[in-house]
């Protein structure tokens, strides 16, 4: 195998991803499992997940569901026992299901902010420490959270969601600064305005579409594919010496004032 390919082959890593079944994750998911992964989806609905682990085999990627709620510690412990089980190491983890609530801060209610800061932080940081565990028990691995352009810049009607992509930028850092020593790094990739099912209601919007497009200097949403690549070379070697970054994937919508 060439230099230039082994930098980025997964051969032989598990890697389980959150929120899968479709959008980022499913993009993130292919992109490892294109490159020799074997790709554990993870997302609520286990009928979906198992229509894109047949889409996924049936492009000659190895790929299992496990189907639970991020936000439920236990079932996330008694997923990551059976991917031990299976496979013996996990290599890595995307920390990517994320919930998004749209409401002026005025009027946005007290359980929504907690539901949002609990899947797209605390499930984070829970299923970050427990699957850490394991990964430094067998001598190291990779973590790569799911953040947002959104954090260090703010926009209004999303307060749960910029608060808590913000803290998951702050619990990368320090995640990071804990695990070194066990041979783990923790990463984040910050996705700039993406087509997704979450964003459908933005796209169709023409106002903000237009917004969208005009203040990012590519001129366009991106792809879910275009967020596969950063998720491979951080779980790859190319990665190796890469810990508590950031890495903006945005069409450099996040520099353009
Ligand atoms: C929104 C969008 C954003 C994007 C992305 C932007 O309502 O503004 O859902 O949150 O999903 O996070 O970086």
């Amino acid at each position: 195998m060439s230099v230039a390919t082994e930098l980025f082959d997964l051969t032989g890593r598990v890697i389980l991803i959150t929120g899968a079944s479709r959008g980022i994750g499913l993009a993130m998911a292919r992109a490892c499992g294109a490159h020799g992964a074997t790709v554990v989806l993870n997302g609520r609905d286990a009928d979906a997940l198992g229509s894109q682990v047949d889409a996924l085999a049936a492009e000659g990627i190895a790929a299992e569901a496990e189907a639970f709620d991020v936000t439920d510690e236990a079932a996330a412990r008694a997923a990551l026992e059976r991917i031990l089980s299976r496979h013996g190491r996990l290599w890595g983890l995307i920390a990517n299901a994320g919930v998004q609530h749209r409401v002026p801060v005025l009027d946005f209610p007290t359980e929504d902010f907690r539901r949002v800061v609990e899947t797209n932080l605390t499930a984070c940081f829970t299923l970050g420490r427990d699957a850490a565990r394991h990964m430094a028990e067998a001598g190291g691995g990779r973590i790569v959270n799911t953040v947002s352009m959104l954090g260090p810049q703010a926009r209004p009607t999303v307060p749960a969601y910029i608060a808590a992509k913000e803290g998951l930028r702050a619990l990368t850092r320090a995640m990071a600064v804990e695990l070194g020593a066990k041979g783990i790094t923790v990463n984040a990739v910050a996705p700039g305005y993406v087509a997704t099912e979450m964003n459908t209601a933005l796209i169709e919007n023409e106002q903000f579409n237009d917004w969208v497009v005009g203040k990012t200097p590519l001129g366009r949403w991106a792809d879910p594919a275009e967020l596969g690549g950063a998720a491979v070379y951080l779980m790859a070697d190319a990665g190796s010496f890469v810990s508590g970054q950031i890495l903006g994937v945005d069409g450099g919508m996040s520099v353009q004032v």
